[in-house]
């Protein structure tokens, strides 16, 4: 038992005590940061979870039922047997070696340990040779990838970039027309081929066309079926030396997007991307329709891959750029 307050997580550094985060930071929940924290609405099924707290975290004395209560809450909301346990381990530690005594110490801690795990905001990373960013979008069929390039795509070109999109999912016609809606839509041209066409081939004239046009972004999205005559990896890698023949500094990222509703199982599958293509970030999708929302958690501690953008909703405007503090605030709020 006592080992297991004094646990150290493998491979994680010692969260820093003297961290910028500040009890404002965190709290987050001014009237200001509230109509703005992009988290709020979509955490709120999950947010419910650790509503039940509120009680044990108002005691004066840090009682049994507040770390069993703690402790479902992480496990329910999808935070993952791991990095539950992990935390527990370190709010017990923290608790003797900071001499707390009241619930609201431990709700401070947590606050501030959860920040820790989600590890600092991580912003696209854009060319710094190639006059062009080519960013590469996977993920199994039906995890957003489609509609988060679109959100994406939007975003840059609201921010002055030109951007320009790939259908390179060519197993799918649907996929290739759904590319194409959301490119109307949002006023991005999309450089498609005929259904069943080789990826790279649609990559190779997207790179081109970007460069007649002079277009500074191209978003590249891509086939998620995975069946044993396909092998997706194989595939993705041929994408990459497409690209690399052209700019040898490309992709500049490699995102992948996950569903939060699917939580856990897909963990294996990212970390094998992870591991085999070296993923450069994560996009998590359907927040808002779940209460898994400590998937995040799961994804920043296990994955070691930061989360770059957050999908809230269906709608082209529903992607919010993570925020550790936000989202631990949107999290923690007590209304
Ligand atoms: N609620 C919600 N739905 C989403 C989100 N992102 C994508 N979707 C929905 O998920 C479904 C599959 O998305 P799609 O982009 O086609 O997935 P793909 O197969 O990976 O390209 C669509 O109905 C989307 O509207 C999100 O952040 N929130
Ligand atoms: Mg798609």
């Amino acid at each position: 038992m006592l080992n297991r307050f004094f646990g150290q997580k493998p491979q994680q550094a010692e969260p820093k005590k003297d961290s910028a985060i500040t009890q404002e930071h965190i709290e987050g929940d001014s009237g200001s940061e509230k109509s703005i924290n992009p988290f709020k609405n979509s955490l709120s099924r999950t947010r419910k979870l650790f509503g039940r707290l509120g009680d044990s975290f108002k005691q004066d004395n840090i009682t049994d039922e507040l770390w069993d209560e703690l402790e479902e809450a992480l496990l329910s909301a999808d935070v993952g047997p791991s990095t539950t346990s992990w935390l527990m381990e370190r709010l017990h530690q923290r608790v003797v070696e900071e001499q707390m005594h009241t619930g609201s110490q431990v709700q401070k801690a947590l606050r501030e340990e959860l920040v820790v795990l989600l590890g600092k905001p991580s912003p696209l990373s854009f060319a710094k040779q190639s006059p062009l960013t080519v960013m590469l979008v996977i993920g199994v069929n039906g995890s957003g990838k489609t509609t988060s390039i679109a959100k994406l795509a939007n975003r840059l070109k609201k921010e002055g970039h030109n951007v320009i999109l790939a259908a390179g999912d060519t197993f799918r016609a649907a996929a290739i027309d759904q590319l194409k809606v959301w490119g109307e839509r949002i006023g991005v041209p999309v450089i498609s081929q005929n259904p069943g066409s080789d990826p790279g081939a649609v990559v190779y004239d997207a790179i081109q066309a970007a460069g007649t046009r002079g277009s500074d972004v191209l978003i590249v999205d891509t086939a998620g079926r995975l069946q044993t005559k396909y092998n997706l990896m194989e595939e993705l890698k041929k994408i990459n030396k497409v690209i690399q023949k052209q700019l040898p500094d490309g992709p500049h990222e490699l995102l992948m997007v996950i569903d939060a509703t699917t939580g856990q199982n897909a963990l294996l599958q990212a970390r094998k991307f992870a591991e085999d293509v070296g993923l450069t970030g994560v996009v998590v999708t359907k927040l808002d329709s779940t209460a898994r929302g400590g998937f995040a958690f799961a994804v920043s501690d296990d994955l070691g891959i930061p989360i770059k953008f957050i999908g809230t909703g269906e709608k082209v405007e529903d992607l919010a750029p993570f925020d550790p503090q936000s989202f631990v605030a949107a999290l923690l709020a007590q209304d």
